[in-house]
């Protein structure tokens, strides 16, 4: 048995007015609880430090600096390092990164039980739009303040296992989880922060919404048999509704824990990662199944290209 004790440490709403100390402060507070359940890696959601600042548009993109990190650690987050390695416990957060050449990302790091950061990942598939859009119920600018992530979907080694990270929307897409799996992940973290409503289709609420988050992180792990921890923040920020169930998936696919408030959360399950063996070697034994001679497109075209009209199938 190769055993993760894992907490996925979800967080209820956090204000447009609330400072990083005073988040900070919950993420301990959640640190402390996870450790009394016998933790050693505790996840947090994307955008950790801060409200979910792309739902307002900001005309100068520069005012947008105020909700990114120049450092990490910095003088907000230290404490979070220092708790951890006292406790000798992994964790993993998503935080806005300003890099010193002036580049913005959503990213996520994964730092060791020791301190050090042994992952970092920054979100590839940005949803939403640039520009004001005043066809929608409210705004999702992520294609505004941050650039498509330049790291790919790194897997490294680390607490005896391989692990990834992908962040929010990014779970939408199989892609993600298969590049991670044909690296032979074990287990993938991600956080995320998801409207409870479609901004665009009011009648996609609440249970849709669950609905989808359970189907795409319940897939990425059976598809891949690696374990799939997905942490919300979650409840209401400011007046915008975001979903919470956050999950534990393990490599079959099955839910072993969910969170059932919109508060801060503790869910926890201890994960075995040689649970990932039977699915790699038997059925998702890629090197015997896959047919990469049949996958081009997956590369070679975004959009869609339909068969040419009168393309005549029949005959088969
Ligand atoms: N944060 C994030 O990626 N949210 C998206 C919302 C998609 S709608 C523009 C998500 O996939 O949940």
């Amino acid at each position: 048995m190769r055993t993760i004790n894992v907490a996925a440490a979800q967080m209820g709403p956090i204000q447009k007015a609330d400072s990083r100390d005073e988040v900070v402060a919950r993420m301990l507070a959640l640190m402390d609880e996870a450790k009394r359940a016998g933790a050693d890696f505790t996840i947090y959601p994307e955008l950790a430090l801060t409200t979910f600042f792309p739902r307002y548009c900001m005309e100068d993109k520069s005012e947008s600096d105020i909700w990114f990190e120049k450092r990490m650690p910095n003088e907000a987050t230290a404490p979070l390092f220092v708790r951890a390695r006292d406790y000798a416990m992994a964790m993993s957060f998503g935080y806005a990164e300003l890099t010193p050449d002036g580049h913005h990302f959503n990213t996520s790091i994964h730092v060791d039980a020791t301190g050090k950061i042994v992952g970092k990942y920054r979100k590839i598939h940005l949803p939403g739009h640039s520009e004001f859009d005043p066809e929608r119920a409210f705004q999702h600018l992520e294609k505004r303040y941050f650039e498509p992530g330049n790291l790919g979907f790194p897997v490294y080694r680390t607490m005896g296992g391989l692990f990834g990270m992908c962040i929010c929307n990014d779970r939408r897409w199989p892609e993600t989880f298969r590049v991670m799996g044909l690296q032979g992940a074990e287990m993938i973290t991600l956080g995320y922060n998801t409207p409870t409503v479609n901004s665009q289709k009011p009648a996609e609420g609440l249970e849709e919404r669950l609905f989808h988050n359970r189907l795409v992180v319940q897939s990425g792990a059976y598809q891949n048999s690696a374990w799939v921890i997905a942490v919300a923040k979650a409840g209401n920020e400011d007046g915008h509704p975001l979903i919470a169930g956050s999950l534990i998936v393990d490599p079959d696919g099955k839910i072993v824990a969910e969170a059932t408030t919109e508060e801060d959360e503790i869910i926890f399950h201890a994960c075995d990662l040689d649970a990932c063996t039977f699915g790699k070697t038997t059925i998702f034994d890629f090197a015997r199944h896959r047919r990469t001679e049949h996958y081009g497109r997956i590369v070679e075209q975004t959009g869609v290209i339909e068969p040419p009209e009168g393309s005549d199938v029949s005959g088969f």
